[in-house]
């Protein structure tokens, strides 16, 4: 086929694709049909593989949907649309078609697809490998004001990743399985084509799913890639993540040491031939197993710990003690028996090079800790944001600094402009472009040259229509999509991300409590308010759902009552997922990033926000530390204790929620509002009471201390927004130059120029 160059010959291969014409296509067959052309196209943009080839192995991999994404990478999009809307149809309806995959929980897992496109559109060689999950993270509903699961079939149909004929042999629990590999191609923006690897069994049966998302745990062949991290909260459920992980181990550390052969490795030089990414715990066991593999060619055990040490390195994601993947002895004697020896020789390494048991791979209570495993057999060590690589190397991982201070680097995370500016605000995208030109898509610093603008007022006007126009579009699809109505003449404050009590979702809710009370005392806010949740709870975390439940309550009741709803409306969104996030995005006015400080690793969604024109509230936490140093403390708005104060806090062991709680008057207000009258009318007691005793005797990520910080600042941020509208855009301007640096192709290139080297 010719590089497609405009309509004409878009509608000839179009309509050819499809055996009919465009008039009578269906929505259906247009999507096979692209599905077709993005996949010939993208093999035009396959490159030679020289030198190293990286490899980033991660359990997720949270892409979002892909038609629109791939057709802007490969430069399509632009005649796919004009071609589609000549026969009256939309790009928006043919997207609709497209399944979302979920093959990711947030952060963790749209980091990893932000960096596939960074590392495709840089042209460095580079694939993911992971797992293909049938049902991925789970749907969320809700019913009674409460979260339930169900399955999200998303696999049938046409699919992005292709089965191919190789597998390979893995053994888990002493019986052999047989791991699939299906490939999906990454497009680069005018870039080139690497892929993402996914494995999975032929085996595995979706009817085994019961009642919501419960299956039986125990038959693995039928089960393994069922879901994404099924429940682990008992002891089958946490078996099975491992045999999860070693599959996409296994057989990702197999394809890595056939395609190394493939170009001429003797293995002993692989670090010649491949970097591997460890994204978070989750994949750890590659460590051991290439040990293992490696032996099995005939390689001697320390020379085998020198190569995988050299080729691999690891990102940690996350300071929650909870997090940092540690599994009893046990689980692992189980299921991969093949891996103690190896295991248990590491550890004594371990062993030799310092006595800090606190340090060992194998503690006394014969639990086996995976991080503690990749720092030492691999070459570098990074956190995703200066304060949170800071707080690694002075605290949570001190031990391991002091023995290997030259492992230890930051790599602050980035986005992909291409989704999260290009594909979901192109009104915003023609502006700046038709301001400062394109360059911007491949060099993000250029944005800077924005800063030429902020004092006009024709710029800051159109701005303000744009952000008018995306919130409009924002109220139609909630029409849509959620059935409530929303007024876009309020302002949009959004805070989307995984439901966690660090996130602190709930020092919003107190927030609008207290909002409650000052409108019926008569303080109005300065303008209406609409606070705009999106969040998933981990099945098993109970209080998570319970602050669920106390917010969609409050909606209720805000809802209901005459007087409030005028002034706050809250929506939940239900089954918050990439594909929501970019019509949320790009229509926030306020980016709410209110972790405890020190808790949230870095942050994503804060660069996402700003990127689009929000201004941020936040604490001086992950990345929201660094976003505050590039558009300086008038562009931003910081409340809260810092991270210094925090860990104080905590060493001490002196927090007293109560005391917060029964001497300060607005805080008792706000928080026996949840079991008043109100709240327990609409909502379930229980479940309403279990949070507030939460609050008060637990609180363990300080929301109490914060309280009234915030509200100053929320008011504060409101009335700005209302008594100045122009200044506000002038600030969103400012957030929008200096966005640059938050590009996942800054990120990846410092991946590349300090840790992977690629194609050297
Ligand atoms: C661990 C053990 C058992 C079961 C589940 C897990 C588990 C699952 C998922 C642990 C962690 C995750 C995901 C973590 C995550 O998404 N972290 C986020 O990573 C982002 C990218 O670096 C950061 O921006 C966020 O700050 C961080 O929270």
């Amino acid at each position: 086929m010719m590089k497609v160059k405009n309509e004409k010959k878009m509608e000839t291969i179009l309509s050819d694709a499809c055996n009919k014409e465009l008039d009578q296509c269906s929505y259906e067959e247009l999507y096979t049909a692209l599905l077709g052309i993005v996949e010939e196209e993208s093999k035009k943009q396959i490159m030679p593989v020289k030198g190293r080839k990286l490899y980033y192995i991660s359990a997720e991999f949270l892409i979002g949907k892909l038609l629109s994404n791939n057709l802007i990478n490969l430069g399509l999009y632009e005649d796919v649309k004009a071609c589609l809307e000549a026969h009256g149809k939309s790009m928006a309806a043919l997207e609709e078609v497209e399944p979302e995959p979920g093959l990711g929980n947030g952060g963790l897992g749209r980091l990893a697809a932000c960096f596939l496109d960074s590392l495709a559109t840089l042209k460095l060689p580079g694939d993911g490998i992971g797992l293909r999950y049938h049902c991925g993270l789970f749907r969320q509903k809700f019913e009674h004001q409460s979260q339930s699961e169900t399955p999200d079939f998303w696999l049938g149909g046409d699919e992005w990743a292709k089965k191919t004929e190789k597998t390979y042999t893995v053994s888990l629990a002493g019986e052999d399985y047989t791991a699939r590999l299906y490939k999906l191609a990454v497009t680069g923006y005018e870039g080139r084509t690497n892929y993402l690897n996914l494995f999975d069994l032929d085996t595995v049966d979706p009817s085994v799913i019961k009642d919501g998302i419960s299956f039986d745990k125990t038959e693995i062949a039928r089960n393994l890639t069922l879901f994404l991290y099924p429940d682990d909260s008992d002891d089958a459920g946490r078996l099975l993540r491992i045999y999860q992980q070693y599959l996409m181990v296994s057989a990702g550390a197999q394809m890595i040491l056939e395609e190394c052969r493939e170009r001429g490795s003797d293995l002993r030089d692989l670090a010649d031939y491949a970097a591997i990414q460890i994204n978070d715990t989750h994949p750890s066991m590659v460590i051991p197993e290439l040990i293992r593999l490696l032996g099995e060619e005939g390689i001697e055990f320390e020379e085998a710990v020198e190569i995988v040490t050299k080729v691999c390195a690891y990102t940690n994601h996350t300071i929650l003690a909870e997090a940092l993947e540690k599994w009893p002895k046990h689980y692992l004697d189980t299921v991969v028996p093949q891996l103690m020896p190896v295991i248990k020789k590491l550890d004594a390494l371990v062993c030799e090079k310092t006595e800090d048991e606190t340090a060992f791979i194998i503690d006394k209570s014969q639990t086996v800790h995976m991080a503690h495993m990749d720092i030492h057999f691999t070459h570098s060590t990074n956190g995703v944001a200066a304060l949170h690589t800071e707080i690694l190397k002075n605290s949570e991982l001190n031990q391991f600094y002091r023995l290997y201070p030259e492992r230890f680097n930051n790599k602050t995370n980035g986005i992909t402009f291409r989704r999260w500016l290009l594909k979901c605000n192109p009104e915003l995208t023609e502006l700046i472009e038709s301001l400062i030109g394109p360059g911007f898509k491949k060099d993000a610093s250029e944005l800077e040259k924005l800063l030429g603008f902020v004092d006009d007022e024709k710029v800051l006007k159109r701005l303000e229509e744009i952000k008018r126009d995306n919130k409009a579009a924002l109220a139609e699809w909630l029409k849509h999509t959620q059935d409530v109505i929303v007024n876009p003449d309020s302002i949009f404050m959004i805070q989307s991300k995984r439901l966690h009590e660090y996130k602190r979702q709930q020092l919003n809710l107190l927030y609008l409590i207290h909002q409650y009370f000052e409108i019926k005392a008569g303080h109005m806010p300065k303008t209406p308010v609409t606070a705009i949740f999106g969040a998933k709870a981990a099945p098993a975390y109970t209080i998570a759902k319970d602050i669920i439940h106390a917010l969609l309550t409050l909606s209720k009741v805000i809802a209901d009552d005459p007087e409030v709803c005028k002034w706050i409306q809250i929506v939940f969104v239900e089954n918050y997922n990439v594909t929501a996030a970019e019509k949320m995005i790009p229509a926030c006015d306020l980016s709410e990033q209110i972790s405890l400080a020190s808790k949230e690793a870095s942050g994503t969604g804060n660069m996402k926000f700003m990127l689009n024109g929000a201004l941020t509230l936040g604490t001086m936490d992950g990345a929201n530390v660094e976003i505050a140093e590039a558009v300086g403390q008038e562009n931003i708005y910081i409340f809260g204790q810092s991270s210094d104060q925090v860990i104080r806090r905590y060493s001490h062991g002196d927090y007293s929620a109560k005391e917060w709680y029964e001497t300060d008057p607005n805080i008792k207000r706000a928080v026996d509002f949840l079991t008043g009258e109100e709240m327990v009318s609409c909502g379930c007691q229980e479940k309403l009471e279990r949070f507030k005793n939460e609050l008060i005797h637990k609180d363990w990520f300080q929301t109490l201390p914060d309280f009234n910080a915030y509200i100053v600042r929320k008011d504060q941020a409101v009335a700005d927004y209302a008594v100045n509208p122009l200044g506000w855009t002038r600030r969103a301007l400012i957030n929008i130059s200096k966005a640059g640096f938050f590009s996942s192709d800054r990120t990846i290139a410092e991946y590349n120029d300090n840790i992977w080297h690629l194609g050297e």
